[in-house]
């Protein structure tokens, strides 16, 4: 029994852990993961773009507090990209995902980036500066979608 409890934990331990890639139970948590995430994103992205294009009243602390969520959202799809996830769930998610993995890293840090720099353009104030940051952030968004996206 003291065996048992002791592997148990051990087991438990190794889970928490281990690496990134290795944090879902299965492909498919994987996958319904990254595209919740996402998902997030593009309310907290959506509400920033109504604001930025006029839909929407400028309030610059409504900005702030959704800019700054998007910029920690930002970080947590990737992983959720591991290896074997290409399939397994309906996903949007093309094979060049897996093919090109520097490319696609590349896209994933550069839309961080711009979350980064909007959450300090919204810190500012300032309508116009969030209206430049949201341009340069739904850019990169628009360039990974375009390459690494199924339509
Ligand atoms: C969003 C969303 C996207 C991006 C993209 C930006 O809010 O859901 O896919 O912004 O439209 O170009």
């Amino acid at each position: 029994m003291k065996t048992l409890a002791a592997l148990t934990l051990a087991a438990a331990a190794l889970t928490f852990c281990a690496p990134a890639a290795a944090q879902f139970a299965k492909t498919e948590d994987a996958i319904k993961y990254r595209q919740s995430a996402l998902f997030v994103m593009g309310q907290h992205f959506g509400r920033l773009g109504a604001m930025a294009t006029g839909r929407m009243p400028f309030d610059a602390k409504v900005a702030q507090d959704n800019a700054a969520l998007l910029a920690q959202l930002a970080k947590l799809p990737w992983p959720a990209f591991s290896a074997g996830t290409d399939k397994g769930a309906p996903t949007k998610a093309r094979p060049e995902v897996w093919a090109e993995p520097a490319k696609f890293k590349e896209h994933a840090e550069k839309m961080q980036a711009e979350t980064v720099k909007l959450a300090a353009a919204a810190q500012t104030g300032s309508l116009d500066s969030l209206k430049a940051a949201f341009g340069a952030t739904a850019d990169s968004c628009k360039s990974c979608h375009d390459s690494f996206r199924a339509k």
